[in-house]
């Protein structure tokens, strides 16, 4: 199976990224998690996205915060999907790390979800794996039933008090 890399701007970041790794680990796909910053450490970041296909991978998490520019300097150097995740580590509570990630110009998509939104980064990379998968695709597809029956038990338990 190929892997997917998750890549943090800072090693502050880490526990935003904590639902991301246990759904990762929940379907039991091989993953590896890097620091490397857009800004600090920018050639790093630029050789490990170029290497990343010929590496084993196949889809990319980057998150970052404040002037969040890590999923799309990732972008650039790869053609493997990119999923950014905008980090809430700012006096902007994420809304800056949300513009910077999603507003993307033509040309260089990077997939956003929500700020914070780490666990559906991993379900996503996950959904992209799966299309050529069929064995993640049943694991997804069981994890979807798990959810739908977990909502049915709350509507069927469900009691509004006076
Ligand atoms: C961003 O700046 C990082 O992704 C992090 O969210 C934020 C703060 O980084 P530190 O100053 O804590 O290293 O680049």
């Amino acid at each position: 199976m190929k892997k997917v890399a998750v890549i943090m701007g800072s090693d502050s970041d880490l526990p935003a990224l904590k639902p991301c790794f246990a759904q990762l680990k929940a379907l039991d796909i091989p993953f590896e998690a890097h620091v490397y910053s857009a800004h600090r450490t920018p050639d790093a970041c630029a050789a490990f996205a170029a290497g990343a296909r010929e590496n084993g991978f196949g889809a990319l998490i980057a998150a970052a915060g404040k002037a969040a520019h890590l999923a799309g300097a990732i972008a650039a150097r790869t053609t493997l999907p990119v999923i950014g995740i905008p980090v809430k580590s700012s006096t902007l509570d994420g809304l800056d790390a949300l513009l910077s990630t999603v507003q993307m110009p033509t040309g260089m998509p990077v997939a956003t979800v929500a700020i914070d939104g780490a666990a559906n980064a991993a379900l996503l990379a996950a959904q992209i794996l799966a299309v050529s998968d069929g064995e993640l695709a049943g694991r997804l597809d069981a994890m979807r039933r798990e959810q739908t029956d977990a909502v049915l038990r709350k509507d069927a338990a469900l009691t509004v008090e006076d």
